[in-house]
């Protein structure tokens, strides 16, 4: 199934030339109306005439998230205020927030690649479709709900929060897709068995989950505990919100709406990388008319791979988001990303699916700590085996780190559960 066949699946060499002639329309759209670019382009002794095809994307400057705080809150938008519709933001852990904004037609594009995606994951106007990701500033919310309602499914427009709520609107309301994060899903999932539910009484199909990274075997507890297939849905503010790619049901990477966000992958020293290898994921918005960017860095780690998919659609995959160029832990010099840890935890079976990662420094060396849960329904059974869960849990963990992990065996729900973003890792190193 798909929302848009005739753009999903058009020849690639129909794309190029789509993204060429968007791309050189946008180019003089921002040298005209944005002063940042204006001035970036001239510093590089580029005109927009230098721009001729998607090729020339190389030659143009980079963006990068501290330039829309410098220019905080509205100093990157590239039309009269007026004509801004919609207004979102995103806080981030430091600093200012990042401001972004719509006009109508920007709208208009976000319903549509949404509701793309939403098809991908089975979406229909039979649907339908609760609604968990924050509705406010972020953008998780409104864009989906206005992709499912492009569709003409029904929305449940609940939000995030209040979880035994949320459990009854499901079975009530007897959605058919979730849209929440990984790790409220696995929340929700835990909590319809607390409530004493059983999940073949719900009527999930589907789950459109992302706005974080996760892990394969993340994945495979929440289809599990939700009896539902997941999707991972990929998006940042800055570029649209949900929606700039997701995955189809071949499960073969995600594919990112070419005729709109224009993905390269970078090295270390930004030069391009070929598809399969590991880089900074940077988009150009090609149609945006409120906040354009010109090579948004977004620092996710991701590969690329034009090849058409089983699905037939012919826009790139990218792959999982495996890190973030910022996210990388320094622990006693080893370098340990997030996921290696959850890839860990997740494939031991009798593990709940939150955890910490706490890292400190004593005496001059740095600590890492991993605070981990029984799964609800291993409580009696494996509670005489503490101690060698414990070393079961750190030996492995050392044979994927090449480092000594303290974990620590909490009380089953003594770990903070999300409702948005999960934050998993403490650095409390940034502190002293
Ligand atoms: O998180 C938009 C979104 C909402 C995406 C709902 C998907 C679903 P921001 O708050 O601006 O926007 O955060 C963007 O979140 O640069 C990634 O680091 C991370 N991220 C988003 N989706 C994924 C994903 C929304 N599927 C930042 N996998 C991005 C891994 C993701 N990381």
């Amino acid at each position: 199934m798909y929302f848009n066949k005739e753009i999903e699946c058009m020849k690639r060499s129909e794309l190029k030339a789509l993204q060429s002639e968007r791309l050189c329309a946008l180019v003089k759209y921002v040298y005209e109306r944005v002063p940042f670019y204006k001035n970036k382009m001239d510093a590089l002794k580029l005109k927009p005439s230098d721009i001729k095809s998607i090729d020339d994307i190389v030659k143009l400057p980079f963006t990068e998230k501290t330039d829309l705080r410098d220019n905080y809150p509205f100093g990157l938008f590239a039309v009269d205020k007026k004509d801004v519709v919609r207004v979102h933001a995103s806080s981030g852990t430091t600093g200012k927030m990042t401001v972004v904004g719509y006009t109508r037609d920007d709208l208009e594009v976000w319903a549509e690649v949404m509701a793309r995606s939403l098809t991908c994951a089975g979406v229909t106007p039979d649907s339908t479709v609760h609604v968990a990701y924050g509705y406010g500033l972020f953008t998780g919310g409104f864009g989906a709900h206005c992709g499912a309602e492009k569709i003409g499914a029904r929305v449940i427009p609940v939000s995030s929060g209040n979880t035994a709520r949320q459990v009854t609107i499901l079975k009530d309301f007897e959605a058919t897709t979730l849209c929440c994060t990984p790790s409220y899903a696995a929340y929700i999932g835990e909590s319809i068995r607390q409530h004493g539910y059983d999940i073949k009484d719900f009527k999930l199909k589907s789950g459109v989950f992302g706005a974080e990274p996760w892990t394969e075997e993340l994945r495979s507890k929440i289809e599990q505990s939700l009896n539902l297939k997941a999707f991972d849905i990929y998006g940042l503010s800055e570029i649209i919100g949900p929606g700039v790619s997701i995955e189809c049901n071949a499960n073969k990477g995600l594919h990112v709406w070419e005729d709109h966000f224009y993905p390269e992958i970078l090295g270390n020293d930004f030069e391009p990388l070929s598809d399969g290898e590991t880089g900074e994921l940077v988009f150009t918005t090609l149609t945006k008319q409120a906040l354009p960017l010109l090579r948004y860095r977004t620092k996710d780690l991701c590969t690329l791979d034009r090849s058409v998919c089983v699905c037939g659609r012919t826009h790139a995959r990218m792959g999982k988001i495996t890190g973030r160029k910022d996210d990388m832990l320094i622990v006693r010099g080893i370098n340990v990303f997030p996921s290696q840890i959850e890839t860990v935890l997740m494939q031991m079976g009798y593990l709940s699916p939150t955890y910490q990662i706490i890292v400190g420094r004593e005496n001059n060396t740095d600590t890492m700590e991993v605070k981990v849960e029984l799964a609800q329904n291993m409580l009696s059974d494996v509670v005489a085996n503490v101690e060698s869960i414990i070393d079961d849990i750190g030996k492995r963990l050392y044979s994927v780190l090449g480092l000594n992990v303290k974990v620590r065996l909490v009380e089953a729900n003594s770990i903070p559960r999300s409702e948005g973003k999960a934050v998993r890792v403490i650095d409390n190193r940034k502190n002293k």
